[in-house]
């Protein structure tokens, strides 16, 4: 299959890239400066009609929305164990996490990082401040699901949503709690960031904090 990911380092295409590493897919990168509104260009719009990374394109077929994506992607790779099949006793754990990350938590860091979107400029203080607490309440949940039945989400063993919640984690590095205060989260950042896919990432992507 032809492979090209249309991302911006430590964005939203984090996610398809660390798997796409993980899973051994071979593909090719195409960086979008936000810099100069690439993302906000004709071209790329045609890709991803929100102008938002990632974009996967698999043989002429452009993708968006990275959650989606990432299903799609372990779903393709059996082999390597990171989706749950349906009839998998874990299989609705598996589901209701990318659900819960992508419909909770990652809206409110579109918020945190774009406070004038749901009410204007005059707003971005006050959006700010609703976000962070909301932010955390989700972290102290999930640390006491981790610390429950973890090290992973779904156990023993790591999924796509592990993935998924060490690029939400790490977006949360500068915050005034940052979610490695909890310390199940504290050591699930640790296990996944020690996966020799993640150096390989940050040294494609460029990223050096949070390493
Ligand atoms: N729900 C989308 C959100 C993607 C998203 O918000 N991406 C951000 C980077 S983290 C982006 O492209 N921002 C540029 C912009 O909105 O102009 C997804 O998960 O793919």
């Amino acid at each position: 299959m032809d492979t090209t990911l249309y991302y911006s380092p430590g964005a939203a295409s984090l996610l398809v890239h660390w798997l796409l590493l993980e899973l051994d897919v071979p593909h090719a990168l195409q960086r979008v400066d936000f810099s100069r509104g690439e993302q906000k260009a004709p071209a790329f719009l045609a890709l991803n009609p929100h102008g938002t990374v990632p974009v996967l394109v698999v043989d002429g077929v452009a993708r968006h929305e990275a959650a989606a994506i990432a299903l799609w992607l372990a779903e393709q790779h059996p082999q390597a164990g990171l989706a749950p099949v349906p009839g998998d006793p874990r299989r609705a754990d598996y589901l209701q996490w990318m659900f819960e990350l992508a419909n909770v938590l990652q809206p409110l860091f579109r918020q945190w990082w774009y406070p004038a979107e749901p009410a204007g400029e005059a707003c971005t203080e006050a959006v700010r401040a609703h976000c962070a607490p909301r932010i955390e309440a989700c972290w102290e949940r999930i640390d006491a699901r981790l610390a429950a039945a973890g090290p992973y989400l779904l156990g023993e063993a790591p999924s796509v949503p592990d993935f998924y919640l060490t690029m939400l984690m790490r977006w949360a590095r500068h915050m005034p709690r940052p979610a490695t205060a909890w310390p199940a989260l504290a050591a699930l950042a640790a296990r996944m960031k020690a996966r020799p896919s993640f150096a390989a990432l940050y040294a494609r992507e460029g990223l050096a904090e949070w390493a």
